[in-house]
């Protein structure tokens, strides 16, 4: 049996030549077009980032490797008696589009077991923190922190040729992610289960092992990969994905692109909506002094929201322009598991009111949720009601995505990236050529 870096290796060899070619014979073929709008509205759907790794239909939602979501919770291989996948299968397929045997997904498991261990000098400078750091910055701190574990850093220094770039660059991204679950919960029980730290345990998978440092029982190992599936990846074109990409693009190594990327995850508008999402939830229960709203409360305090010019938490989407089906995943397993639990009712009260009142209010371009409207529920749900501690769920999981990202950038020798800027006077004078 190949290892996941041999058969990795081979799909590189093979994709070379098609990135290749296309530079070669094609690199002046036309693929999109920029306007003014798009110019200073965020680069909204220019057409000018590649990866293969995810897809992401304004109607049908997020495909990884080809694989909806639905496809990807069946097809790959599960954990016994479990509803859903292994992270660790879920990753070799992310880095290789190809749906691991049973025996390769727990060689990865194998794997990340001998890489798991976090440095020390990790957890001390996490406890050098005030505690009342918002936990992603504690996260991206201790990613940061492990920068000097970086080989890639230490290869380069050593001037390893460019062709060879993506090799360190796996080894920096499998050390990350394997050590991830670790710090994420030793934030987690440093900060709100009064410092009472869970060692790992041993050849568990990911989602197990993760769930046994939290101190959650099962079924939350499953709720585990499921959120760190479906936060993994949504195309490159989002914050946390881009800036990972972005900073990469330089040569920076895995744990500098990462600590990046996660520092773009927690704007609201983007990672941080999840905790939001609960907030405004919670905002809504003290306001009614704790009774469960009704549909009528619900449309009121929405209408209250948007006319005091804020968002609503878990809705809207730069690109989707349907339910997000992560949205949807999470919605069928709080069907499974907690179907009268009171705060799923209100999360499913919400979604029958507010994408009409969205509509109403007319400027929204997507008035359907986003996988952050649901997240929350099922963390609240498992015991986790620190609301701040959501967004690092949704990183480990994002982290997948974009570290299986920067492999195969340096693996197709990507360049640096470097977008052009206009000036506003420049952009008057087009207009003006337009209009004559
Ligand atoms: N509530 C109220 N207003 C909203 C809205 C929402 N949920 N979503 C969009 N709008 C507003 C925008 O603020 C914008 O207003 P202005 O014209 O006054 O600036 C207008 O509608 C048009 O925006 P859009 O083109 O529909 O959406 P964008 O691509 O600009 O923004 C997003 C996308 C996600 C930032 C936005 O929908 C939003 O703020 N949603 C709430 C926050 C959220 O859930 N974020 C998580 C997204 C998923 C993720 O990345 O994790």
């Amino acid at each position: 049996m190949k290892s996941l870096k041999e058969k990795l290796f081979e799909k590189i060899q093979a994709h070379r030549s098609r990135t290749a070619k296309l530079l070669k014979d094609h690199k002046d073929v036309v693929i999109d077009q920029v306007t003014i709008g798009q110019c200073i509205g965020g680069v909204r759907n220019v057409k000018c980032l590649v990866t293969d790794i995810s897809y992401l239909d304004p109607y049908d939602g997020i495909r990884f490797r080809g694989k909806t979501v639905t496809e990807v919770f069946s097809d790959l291989p599960h954990v016994p008696n479990c509803q859903y996948p292994y992270v660790e299968g879920f990753w070799y397929f992310l880095l290789t589009g190809e749906v691991p045997t049973m025996m390769e997904t727990l060689a990865v498991v194998e794997d990340f077991s001998a890489r798991a261990l976090v440095p020390q000098y990790v957890f001390d400078i996490l406890r050098t923190m005030p505690r009342d750091t918002h936990p992603m910055t504690m996260l991206s701190a201790a990613v940061l922190a492990m920068q000097r574990e970086s080989i890639f850093a230490k290869k380069y220094a050593q001037g390893v040729s460019k062709y060879d770039y993506w090799e360190p660059m796996y080894e920096d991204c499998t050390n990350i992610i394997a050590k991830l679950p670790a710090i994420a919960a030793y934030i987690y029980r440093m900060k709100y289960k009064s410092d009472v730290i869970i060692q790992p345990g041993k050849y568990m998978d990911m989602g197990a092992e993760f769930a046994h440092m939290m101190g959650i029982p099962r079924p939350y190992d499953d709720a585990a990969r499921m959120t760190f599936i479906l936060h993994s990846d949504h195309e490159s074109g989002n914050i946390s994905s881009h800036t990972t990409h972005l900073v990469a693009s330089g040569l920076a190594d895995a744990y500098y692109s990462l600590s990046s990327g996660f520092n773009g995850l927690s704007g609201p508008l983007h990672g941080l909506a999840n905790q939001e999402v609960l907030r405004w939830i919670q905002d809504v229960l003290h306001k009614l002094g704790g009774k469960i709203p009704t549909e009528e409360d619900l449309k009121a305090f929405i209408w209250e929201t948007l006319n005091s010019g804020h968002v609503i938490p878990g809705y809207g989407h730069a690109i989707l322009r349907r339910t997000d089906p992560r949205f949807t995943a999470q919605m069928e397993f709080c069907q499974r598991h907690m179907p009268d639990y009171e705060l799923f009712r209100i999360v499913s009260m919400i979604y029958r009111v507010a994408p009409g009142i969205l509509m109403e209010y007319g400027k929204v371009k997507n008035p359907w949720p986003n996988l952050d409207a649901h997240s929350g529920v099922i963390h609240w749900y498992f015991g986790i009601t620190d609301y701040d501690f959501y967004t690092v769920l949704f990183a480990v999981g994002r982290a997948l995505g974009v570290l299986a990202n920067i492999t195969w950038d340096r693996a197709l020798g990507y360049p640096i990236e470097r977008p052009k800027s206009v000036s506003t006077g420049m952009l008057e004078e087009f207009a003006s050529q337009a209009a004559r």
